[in-house]
């Protein structure tokens, strides 16, 4: 059967389903091949719907027989799926399809992973396994078994018997998971807060067992939290997650059998960064929060996946904030947002953070939906204060359980139980764009006066925007350094709104949006001297760091438009930082570092500059040497001070000290050629401390004996050697980046079928910024001819990389020129999925 012809889905069309659905029972017997699945479903008419239309979702299955009450009925196939005709009372549908999971290249629905059967059914997978109303509305309880000749079978619920298993809580489709194959368990159990055991178990490859602990840790951690947090506790008897090497994504939040890509749970020191653990962490907790956000509230409909999406990352960066530094924790997440989230808002591809129309609903997870979506979480929790949070929260768990809810219903949750009208707030699901938040002082008499004004410019479909509420976090500093006005929030709303204090003995230096308290661009005219004062005397940690942070893309700026030399008060100004050691040594590891060279053509782009990523490139490196050759003997007493000693521990402390004498190492490469690079590869005893070195021998342009011996030292685990590819593709100089990207596209290693080995390479290169965008445009080609390859095997992955040229109009005509050729390619080209078509159709625009 054919994919149903592309067409919009719009918010506005919603209806609910005409039936109920009280129970389904399936059941499987696998074949690589010839797989049968049978289901058993008890439908009701809906009292609350008025379309009784009787149509199933369904995609490339083989329908073998249907019944309706026991007697045989011919479904009619209409376009994605079949229509009945049925009773209007309750019936009882059975019908048993036959499914091909070893030619289900997608990863989408039923599908093979190195011999182990595995499925992906968000968001519309389901349908790719049964005839069902695959939306997230409809919900029902679930028993499954499950025939075949592999040791292991799983899915979700409690298991009662070999292969089988009953999920007593109602769920939509898109969580319904099935694993089987050749797989061991490492095993534990947690005892909730009401004193239920839970058994714990995380599925691998025998063989991968001994790579499961952190994972379990973070497992059990997240479960404490959630309890302790936001009173939440686990609902069913077994807590399962599977690790699989071939995913489109992260990790599934599959109810009580979470599919991870096997990237997030296996670490060892020898094999794992502590960046890979930190995500571990991260994500083992975000999927277990889905739990609750997610599972047992889940969506009414797509439009509303940050209700979801948004909370549950807001919740996993808490959790990590917790475990870690919050400080650290916030920096890293603003960084992320702006990398990933102002970009999207900034370009073609920018939309609500809850959507009002699509196509394939696979291209809206994105850092909108997600990342800014936590972040209008993060505002409402600084509007209403933390108690209010929390009981907020208590009311919606309680209000909504085991409802498929909306933005609309958990705006209300806040407005009800806090007593504020959130109708202008809402503005904030509803429009696209990050706001200009512009800042003017004033200081006379002792009076301080500063007025912002916001304006957030146009997005595609949307010319004309409402002013938002926005939440300034801020603080004043007395020219001694001390704080002469604590951190006090300002709510805004209008577009133009000031903020007076009164009785200052002297102009004061404002610090604005601490913590980043709204996810806005700050236009704030600071001179250096005051970004250098904030770096060193702002308690605000997020601040401190955005001192540094706004200092060094002035300087970088002034270097690229003015001919300017490295600017010797920011030179001064780092050395002072790096050196505090009262400072946290992962702080100063980030404060340390450069703006990236994708940052830093935004923030011309922003400025009205069309950035050339091959000069942004050179100036950085030129800003980097500058950086290493004024602090020179600091960085060599940092190395040697902060070395780690002992047994390797994921523990946020160390690898604080690991993040500040690798940042350390990378500006001493610029020094001394990678001797010290050199040593510390020889010698590195964790992948953290080898992957950093050998990243900086291959930014440096050297490091070819280090790359075979890494690719020798590790050739038979998969995992490193997709770090391996990426090293190389990312940070390889761009003079040479294509040519070390294409070279790998013919090693025998490059499984391109596997996602995190294509991301590996293809989107090392897309990381590559002055690389990828090479003035002859090869970089463009190259790109376009792998997803064109890899979207006719794996429509979601393809489309998801064609992110990568969302930022084309930002560079000169030539480029520009090049990359619409190639986007026009790949739209050309027959056969194009779905999926592709609608990105790049919106990335080229109107
Ligand atoms: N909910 C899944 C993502 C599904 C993506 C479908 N294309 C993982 C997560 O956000 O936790
Ligand atoms: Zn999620």
């Amino acid at each position: 059967m054919k994919d149903a012809a592309p067409k919009t889905i719009r918010l506005s069309d919603y209806t609910p389903f005409g039936y109920l659905i009280d129970r389904v029972d399936l059941s499987f017997a696998l074949h690589p091949s010839a797989t049968r699945v049978r289901s058993r479903i008890a439908f009701r008419p809906n009292p609350e719907a008025t379309d009784r239309r009787f149509f199933l979702h369904g995609e490339e299955l083989s329908l073998i027989s249907a019944s309706i009450d026991g007697v045989a009925v011919t479904p009619r196939e209409v376009p994605g799926g079949i229509e009945c005709d049925v009773p209007d009372a309750p019936f009882t549908w059975e019908a048993e399809v036959e499914v091909n999971p070893e030619a289900n290249t997608s990863l989408n629905g039923l599908y093979m992973s190195n011999g182990m059967y595995c499925t992906q059914c968000e968001a519309e997978g389901f349908r790719k396994i049964i005839y069902y109303p695959d939306r997230p509305d409809v919900m029902a309880p679930f028993t499954v078994e499950i025939e075949g000749d592999t040791p292991v079978k799983l899915s979700n619920g409690n298991p009662t018997g070999p292969g089988a298993w009953d999920d007593p809580w109602k769920k939509p489709a898109y969580l319904f998971a099935l694993v089987a194959g050749d797989l061991v368990s490492f095993d534990d159990q947690f005892t909730t807060m009401s004193g239920r055991k839970v058994d714990l178990r995380i599925w691998v490859r025998s063989g991968d067992e001994g790579k499961c602990a952190y994972a379990m840790d973070a497992l059990k951690r997240s479960m404490k939290w959630d309890e302790e947090m936001y009173g939440r506790e686990y609902d069913l008897d077994i807590f399962q997650i599977v690790a699989v090497d071939d995913f489109n994504m992260g990790a599934m939040e599959n109810k009580g059998l979470n599919i991870f890509n096997s990237k997030y749970v296996l670490a060892s020191p020898e094999t794992a960064t502590d960046r890979d653990y930190a995500f571990i962490e991260g994500i083992i907790a975000h999927e277990y929060f889905h739990n609750w956000t997610g599972n047992r509230i889940t969506c009414r409909d797509w439009f509303q996946l940050c209700l979801k999406e948004g909370l549950t990352v807001f919740r996993d960066q808490q959790f990590s904030g917790d475990m870690r530094s919050h400080a650290v924790q916030r920096i890293e997440d603003v960084q992320q947002l702006r990398a990933r989230q102002f970009r999207e808002d900034a370009g073609p591809l920018a939309h609500p953070v809850r959507p009002e129309e699509y196509i394939e609903i696979n291209n809206f997870y994105t850092a909108t939906v997600y990342e800014k979506g936590a972040e209008v979480i993060g505002m409402l929790k600084t509007l209403i204060g933390e108690e209010a949070y929390y009981k907020a929260l208590n009311l919606y768990f309680e209000r909504h359980d085991g409802d498929a809810a909306t933005i609309e219903d958990w705006l209300k949750v806040f407005e009800d139980s806090t007593g504020r009208s959130l109708k202008k707030f809402k503005h904030w699901y509803q429009e696209a764009g990050t706001p200009r938040l512009s800042v003017e002082e004033n200081f006379h008499d002792g009076r301080y006066k500063l007025t912002f004004r916001q304006q957030t410019p146009p997005t595609p479909g949307q010319p004309q925007k409402k002013a938002r509420v926005i939440p300034i976090a801020l603080g004043l500093l007395g020219t001694d350094g001390q704080e002469v006005l604590p951190t006090t929030v300002i709510e805004m709303d209008k577009p133009q709104q000031s903020f007076t204090v009164e009785d200052l003995a002297a102009k004061p230096v404002p610090s604005i949006l601490r913590g980043f308290s709204a996810p806005v661009i700050l236009e704030h005219e600071v001179s250096s001297a005051d970004r250098a004062f904030l770096l060193a005397h702002d308690t605000d940690p997020f601040n401190k760091f955005e001192a540094g942070r706004a200092l060094a893309k002035s300087v970088l700026v002034a270097m690229l438009t003015e001919g300017a030399a490295p600017d010797s008060l920011f030179l001064g100004a780092m050395h002072d930082m790096v050196r505090d050691e009262t400072l946290d040594p992962a702080f100063r590891a980030l404060a340390l570092g450069l703006p990236s060279i994708d940052d830093i053509c935004q923030t011309l782009h922003e400025g009205s500059v069309v950035p050339d990523p091959q000069a942004v490139y050179t100036a950085r490196e030129t800003l980097g040497a500058a950086l290493a050759g004024a602090m020179g003997e600091s960085l060599r007493g940092l190395y040697a001070q902060h070395q780690v000693a002992g047994a390797y521990s994921p523990d946020a402390g160390a690898a604080g000290q690991r993040a500040l004498t690798n940042a350390a190492l990378g500006l001493l490469t610029h020094l001394d050629g990678g001797a010290l690079a050199a040593e510390q590869f020889s010698q590195a005893d964790n992948m953290t401390n080898q992957v950093a070195a050998l990243g900086s021998l291959i930014q440096n342009g050297s490091g070819n004996d280090q790359t075979a011996a890494f690719y020798d030292q590790w050739k038979s685990d998969r995992l490193v050697i997709d770090k391996w590819f990426a090293l190389q593709t990312s940070m390889t100089p761009p003079s040479r980046a294509i040519e070390v990207t294409a070279a790998l596209t013919e090693h025998a290693d490059f499984d391109w079928k596997n996602p995190n080995r294509f991301r590996s390479v293809l989107g090392g290169l897309a990381m590559n910024t002055a690389g990828f965008h090479r003035a002859d445009g090869a970089g463009y080609a190259l790109l376009a001819d792998w997803l064109i390859r890899l979207d006719a095997l794996n429509p979601q992955t393809a489309a998801r990389m064609t992110g990568t040229y969302e930022t084309w109009r930002r560079f000169d005509a030539d480029r520009q020129g090049l990359i619409k050729t190639q986007l026009e390619r790949i739209a050309g080209t027959e056969g194009l999925s779905r999926d592709t078509t609608e990105m790049v159709t919106r990335i080229l625009g109107a």
